[in-house]
């Protein structure tokens, strides 16, 4: 039921360096054809680190771990978003799953791949929601034995509320060269880490001895290079419609990503595309660092 590319397979053997990456962004985090670019590119980014990467998703009834480019073309936004819970149903029933953070993790941890980038992780929904919303990332993360590197957490989220929860589960926030974490398209303003690192060796060593500790996941925040300090009114409008439109649970993240890349005429479309790419990088300059 899992099927890993032979050179993921043979790289993970010799102990090298393998960056997994994400498919829910590529089918639902950007415009239709355009998240496939954001895919490559950030393919091309691990490699250029030194890297191998590792794009998981759901298809033909397999859980895949590094697809193809031809394979990597049909996560449209037809694909499931597949979380931690759906991987088994999305591969039994034959359908196109484009797995999240937190899916990707679990398919990951099977594989044995320790390192992941992503644009920004999941977390607690704003204003409580009745019923409650917070990301199966979060709970994925804790369990799973991986660094992943993001812009902190999606800031249409609840932050603070989202980095309590993480010290909670006992999930190591560091911050790749600043204090605080970042807030996806804003690097400054978010609550502190609770380690800085300053170089992917340093960041890889912390990991390493964290799971020597017998500890599980840990969120690394890369501040975006060319953050943008203005979004927030714009976050805001997003999560009104969509509170007016009825848009609930796995929708809510797609629909404000998608209102804010039309409403902001495509400068958080830019920032987004920019900042998955950096992470991506620096994941593999890490993986790299570890191997
Ligand atoms: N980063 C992006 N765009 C995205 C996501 C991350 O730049 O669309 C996705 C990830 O797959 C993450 C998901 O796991 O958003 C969180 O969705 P939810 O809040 O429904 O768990
Ligand atoms: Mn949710």
């Amino acid at each position: 039921m899992i099927r890993v590319a032979e050179e993921v397979r043979e790289t993970l053997a010799a102990g090298g360096a393998v960056v997994a990456l994400e498919t829910t962004l590529v089918a639902h985090g950007f415009p239709p054809g355009e998240g496939v670019e954001v895919g490559l590119e950030s393919e091309r980014q691990v490699r250029a680190a030194g890297a191998v990467p590792a794009t998981i998703g759901v298809l033909d009834g397999q859980v895949v771990i590094g697809l193809t480019e031809s394979e990597l073309a049909r996560f449209g936004p037809e694909a499931r978003k597949v979380g931690p819970r759906d991987l088994a149903a999305a591969a039994v029933q034959g359908a196109v799953g484009a797995t999240t953070v937190g899916g990707t993790l679990a398919a990951a941890r099977a594989a044995g791949i320790r390192f992941m980038g992503t644009g920004g992780l999941g977390g607690v929904h704003r204003g409580f929601p009745d019923p409650p919303d917070v990301s199966a990332d979060l709970a994925q993360l804790a369990r799973t034995p991986a660094l992943v590197v993001s812009a902190g957490v999606k800031s249409l989220l609840d932050v603070p509320a989202t980095a309590e929860l993480l010290e909670s589960l006992g999930v190591p926030v560091l911050g790749y060269r600043v204090d605080t974490l970042p807030l996806f398209y804003a690097a400054a303003g978010g609550p502190p880490v609770s380690a800085r690192v300053e170089s992917p060796a340093e960041a890889a060593r912390v990991a390493e001895a964290h799971w020597r500790l017998g500890g599980g996941g840990l969120l690394l925040g890369r501040p975006p290079d060319e953050p943008l300090d203005d979004v927030e009114p714009l976050i805001e409008d997003a999560l009104r419609a969509a509170r007016a439109e009825g848009v609930t649970g796995q929708a809510v993240t797609p629909y404000v990503l998608a209102y804010l890349h039309r409403e902001s005429g495509g400068r958080t479309l830019q920032a987004n595309r920019a900042l998955v790419a950096q992470n991506a990088r620096l994941a593999g300059e890490i993986a790299v660092a570890a191997a």
